[in-house]
């Protein structure tokens, strides 16, 4: 696969106009803010492919990627955005849970949560959602750069405590120092191998 050829495809709201065809489908959820945009640009090596900002609410539609027309990354919206507006934020859920219950293309969900924090209600919500598609998921502990290295463990161990999931599970990742990109692809890869 060529990471190089890589390209934002489109931007939707509703299930009529997902990508048409099978291409396998790698997803990403997580509250916003979280770094799901980033964690795209991070493992593609590119700067600004998917738009991120500091601002929580950047991403509001669910956006495709395509990845040398082999596989695309799907970058959901975050939630849990406390100042959009509720009839907003209700649309954003709708979106969400009408992609993940419905998407037969999903092959490996990503759900990113703050390596820092405890999760919250919307991560366990979500949490919830990801299980109940049954497909392979995964969590990525998100901006391990902000702790020591010699901490990364048990922080990974006591998120797999609160989120009651096997620690194999749950990743340690940086979008900052890009560290664990090749375990993720590893990941990816080996979701793609048994499909
Ligand atoms: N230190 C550090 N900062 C990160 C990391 N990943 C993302 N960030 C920062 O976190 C902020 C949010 O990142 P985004 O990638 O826009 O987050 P998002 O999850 O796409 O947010 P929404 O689109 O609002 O749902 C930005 O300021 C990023 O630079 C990381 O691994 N380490
Ligand atoms: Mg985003």
């Amino acid at each position: 696969m060529n990471l190089n050829n890589a390209k934002f495809e489109i931007s939707v709201m509703n299930k009529s106009q997902y990508p048409k065809g099978r291409t396998p489908e790698i997803v990403l959820a997580g509250k916003s803010n979280v770094g799901k945009s980033s964690f795209i640009n991070s493992m593609l090596n590119r700067k600004s492919l998917a738009r991120t900002s500091s601002e929580p609410g950047k991403t509001r539609q669910i956006n495709f990627y395509n990845i040398d027309q082999r596989l695309y990354f799907v970058d959901l919206p975050g939630y849990g955005y406390s100042k959009m507006s509720k009839a907003e934020q209700e649309k954003v859920a709708d979106s969400i849970n009408s992609y993940l219950k419905n998407r037969q293309n999903i092959n490996l969900i990503i759900l990113l949560v703050d390596i820092r924090h405890k999760p919250t209600e919307n991560d366990l919500q979500m949490l919830e959602y990801v299980q109940a598609t049954g497909k392979h998921y995964i969590v990525l502990a998100n901006k391990a750069d902000k702790i020591a290295k010699t901490k990364v463990k048990s922080y990974v161990n006591d998120l797999a405590k609160t989120l009651k999931v096997d620690d194999d599970l749950i990743f340690p990742y940086s979008s900052e120092t890009k560290e664990y990109v090749d375990e993720i692809w590893d990941v990816i890869y080996e979701s793609l191998a048994n499909d």
